[in-house]
């Protein structure tokens, strides 16, 4: 018996650049494997991808070995996504076009194994927001060459008064996911902006939780 959960979802991994030119961002983004039970997310985080969806993994497989591994094991310029099944992790996915993400980068050296398997968990488990409200759209993490960084990506950027109250308690349950103090922010940016400036570390946070 397998135990359901209540949404769909699809790992991704983004395999670092090489630099060279004609090289594009869909090239390195690669879904992984799709799963909606419990199980199969377990089986997948121990073992990595199920033999069945390997073929589809080669190009990234070799030389990168390491799709399911923690974090910390991945090379510099990786991220993992972990999207709502049918939401590409991108800025222009019709779902997230409208929205943004809490983003916390944590510095250089910070081992990030745990927050990252906790918020795996608050998100597949739904634990995040209240039942009925569906703002989380999926979960990144992005390995770089001085710091590493997590976020949660929404489906709006809680315009309205209501709409920004439902999106500051899924920040603060984010903050208290990743292990945050008081003093340490979590900032939400605008992904119209990181897609305007072509990168979402340099977008401007339009406030703070
Ligand atoms: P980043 O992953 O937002 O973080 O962007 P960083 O700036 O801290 O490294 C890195 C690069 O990946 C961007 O400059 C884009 O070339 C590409 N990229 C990242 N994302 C999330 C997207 C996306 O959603 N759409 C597109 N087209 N490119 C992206």
């Amino acid at each position: 018996v397998k135990h359901p959960l209540i949404n769909k979802w699809t790992l991704w991994y983004t395999k670092p650049s090489s630099g060279k030119h004609g090289e594009n961002w869909s090239d390195l983004l690669k879904e992984i494997q799709t799963f909606d039970s419990v199980e199969e997310f377990w089986a997948i985080y121990v073992h990595g991808p199920s033999p069945q969806v390997y073929p589809s993994l080669t190009p990234i497989l070799t030389p990168y070995k390491e799709q399911c591994s923690p974090p910390s094991a991945l090379a510099n310029k990786s991220d993992y996504q972990l999207f709502k099944f049918g939401i590409r992790p991108e800025w222009e996915d019709p779902a997230n076009k409208r929205g943004g993400r809490f983003s916390f980068t944590f510095h250089k050296g910070s081992n990030i194994d745990t927050q990252w398997l906790d918020v795996l968990l608050v998100t597949i488990g739904e634990t995040l927001e209240p039942e009925g409200v569906s703002e989380v759209q999926g979960v990144v993490a992005n390995i770089r060459k001085g710091f590493t960084r997590i976020s949660c990506w929404t489906r709006t950027t809680g315009l309205g008064r209501t709409d920004r109250d439902r999106l500051m308690a899924l920040g603060r349950h984010f903050k208290v996911t990743l292990g945050l103090t008081n003093g340490e922010n979590l900032d939400f940016s605008e992904h119209d902006e990181s897609a305007y400036v072509g990168s979402s570390a340099r977008a401007r946070a339009s406030f703070s939780v």
